[in-house]
């Protein structure tokens, strides 16, 4: 579980912050099309002008930095606990075989994948660098498909804007296009060679090494394509607005 940010910052700062920028944000971002889905309420304005600036500023085709098999961490810091949900630990006791990972929303042909069938999907490996809003970081490898083959296979609609991550817990999220094409967010079953350990999120968790580790969903039950996150949740993108952070973290 996460400690609400709301609760660490004063009043007096929030209100300065939500205040500041108002005005530029709202209209270079209306003008754009660069709202994030967390820019109305206090945090509002400052949230539109760093995702702003950063779709405006960074090619959607820049990497996150890899590393070398040498420079992989010696400890694995775990946030959260695993879900409680009964469905989850059904899964888990029987080896996730009979685990299936649905893609649907604004698809041409919504399919379920088993775990086996993801691994015959085209892999990819990555050491990547995952840090925690609450202060740690480690690197470590991880293999997985890339979310665009998946997204591929389905078929995305034209009028797709983002792509929700549902898991077992109630830590959900969203991307952007830009993101869920990225050639680095994968959908991973592997850490450091081996199958993914259950606290960091079995049998598959995202992989988004652009953002903060928040954003690597784990846990994944079902993903889903829509043009609007509004009816989701309190129609903020993901469960982080909700507690005091941002929906974008890019890093
Ligand atoms: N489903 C789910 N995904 C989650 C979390 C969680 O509690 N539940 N914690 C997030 C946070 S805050 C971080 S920093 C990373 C941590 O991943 P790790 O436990 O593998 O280090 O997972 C993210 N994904
Ligand atoms: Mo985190």
């Amino acid at each position: 579980m996460r400690v609400s940010r709301r609760s660490l910052i004063t009043t007096g700062a929030a209100v300065a912050a939500g205040a500041c920028g108002l005005g530029v944000a709202s209209r270079l971002g209306g003008r754009y099309g660069l709202i994030p889905p967390d820019h109305a309420g206090i945090y509002g304005a400052g949230e539109t002008l760093t995702y702003a600036a950063q779709r405006l500023l960074m090619s959607h085709h820049s990497l996150a930095r890899e590393f070398n098999r040498s420079e992989i961490s010696k400890v694995f810091p775990v946030n959260g606990e695993l879900p409680e949900n009964e469905t989850y630990q059904r899964l888990s006791a029987g080896g996730f075989v009979d685990w299936r990972l649905t893609v649907d929303g604004l698809v041409a042909r919504p399919l379920s994948f088993s775990l086996n069938e993801l691994k015959r999907l085209p892999s990819r490996t990555q050491i990547t660098h995952q840090a925690c809003e609450e202060g740690w970081s480690f690197i470590a490898g991880w293999t997985g498909v890339p979310l665009y083959y998946v997204l591929n296979l389905v078929g995305v609609s034209a009028d797709a804007k983002y792509v929700v991550f549902f898991p077992f817990d109630e830590n959900w999220d969203s991307l952007d296009m830009s993101d869920a094409w990225h050639s680095q967010t994968l959908l991973a079953y592997a850490m450091n060679s081996q199958e993914l350990p259950a606290p960091h999120g079995a049998p598959v968790r995202l992989r988004v090494p652009r953002q903060l580790g928040y954003k690597s969903v784990k846990y994944l039950s079902r993903i889903t394509v829509t043009d609007t996150l509004r009816n989701i949740g309190k129609g903020l993108g993901s469960i982080s607005p909700e507690i005091g952070y941002s929906w974008y973290a890019g890093i």
